[in-house]
């Protein structure tokens, strides 16, 4: 495979003058239904390249902390998706949920919970969302409407569909955001909360991260309908594929999927087409892609960089400023890196309590 010439091409796609001619390039990536990727204005540009960053930045650290043998356990980090989240999350409002799989750390950072409490939850201190009892894949708000983090693949969905009959039975307008990966989508429970979610037309957005494997089984050695968009057609669950990529498609079709489903037409499916940089977990042997295929998706379709590009473009920011937000975020997550390495160990005496016996 050939790898791309450094940068150009990310701020060549970016650029804003012709963002429907730089789609065109790659079809399947655009929003079906409006072809066209939203416009954003300099402060959601700026938004979201901080909100981007913040989880990348936290990522890397997360990585870091793991090789130094702080971090025991799973690890599965979200760096290359970060658009998907910070996308949907400027659709909702106070009350809905979110609930995804064990890659959660990027869902949680979003909805706004706090970077220290994360990382000590990794870390396993007492400081962390789950007092340092639960680890990476099991972490919960319900003041930031986050229903975790669940190992077992696919048992969100239910769980998601849950959430959204309770809102539909309490007839609070709220909806839940339902994520799983392109692996979980094959999951038989995945079909049975389709048809429920359908039939009862319940509040619930249905996101299938298709991040091209499962552990280190692609697409479509898998999969015999490798358009997720489509999984929900025999239910009549309407679907759309977007670039999970470009942070303005992801706010786009956010917004469409959560409005039809607040509004009680009933669930909705949003595949997004994304790319995971790191391995599956941390101990990946990564023998089943190429380096040049990672290296490719870097340069071209970064979402981080392709903010960058457009408010460099735009002269929306300047280098330095851009530099300053990026120290500004490092330090605040250095922050959370020294919390989660100084704060106590949960005492021996919590060995039992907050578990289900
Ligand atoms: C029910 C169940 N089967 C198998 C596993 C082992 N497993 C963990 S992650 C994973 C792959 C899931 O891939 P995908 O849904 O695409 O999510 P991604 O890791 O790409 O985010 C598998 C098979 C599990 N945790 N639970
Ligand atoms: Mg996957």
């Amino acid at each position: 495979m050939v790898v791309a010439a450094k940068k150009p091409a990310v701020a060549k796609a970016a650029t804003p003058k012709a963002p429907v001619k730089a789609a065109a390039k790659s079809p399947a990536r655009r929003s079906e239904k409006t072809g066209a990727v939203a416009e954003f204005s300099k402060e959601e540009e700026l938004d979201a390249y901080r909100k981007m960053l913040e989880i990348r930045r936290f990522e890397e650290k997360a990585g870091q902390l793991y090789g130094m043998g702080l971090i025991g356990g799973f690890c599965h980090l979200y760096i290359g998706q970060e658009a998907v989240v910070v996308g949907m999350q400027a659709a909702l409002r106070e009350g809905d949920q979110v609930i995804t799989g064990y890659r959660d750390h990027g869902h949680m950072l979003a909805t706004g919970m706090d970077p220290k409490g994360v990382m000590a939850e990794l870390t396993g201190r007492r400081g962390g969302y789950s007092k340092g009892k639960g680890g990476s894949m099991h972490m919960f708000s319900t003041e930031k409407g986050f229903y975790g983090g669940h190992g077992i693949v696919g048992a969100q969905v239910s769980l998601g569909t849950g959430l959204a009959f309770a809102n539909r039975y309490r007839d609070n307008g709220n909806v839940s955001l339902t994520y799983f990966g392109d692996g979980a989508a094959n999951q038989g429970q995945v079909y049975e909360s389709f048809n429920m979610a359908e039939l009862w037309k319940l509040p619930v957005v249905f996101i299938i991260e298709n991040n091209k494997y499962a552990m280190g089984t692609a697409v479509n050695r898998a999969s015999a309908q490798t358009d997720f968009s489509k999984r929900g057609a025999s239910f009549n669950i309407p679907g759309e594929q977007v670039d999970g990529m470009d942070v303005r498609a992801v706010t786009a079709a956010g917004a469409r999927a959560v409005e039809f489903a607040r509004s009680g037409k009933g669930p909705y499916i949003l595949e997004m087409l994304t790319y995971r940089y790191r391995g599956h977990s941390m101990s990946d042997p990564a023998k089943y892609r190429s380096k040049e295929e990672v290296q490719k998706m870097r340069t071209e379709h970064d979402p981080i960089e392709q903010v960058r590009a457009r408010l460099l473009e735009k002269k929306w920011a300047s280098e330095d400023e851009l530099k300053a937000i990026d120290a500004e975020i490092r330090d605040r997550m250095n922050a959370a890196a020294d919390f989660a390495s100084a704060d106590p160990e949960p005492d021996v005496a919590e060995l039992y309590t907050d578990v289900l016996r």
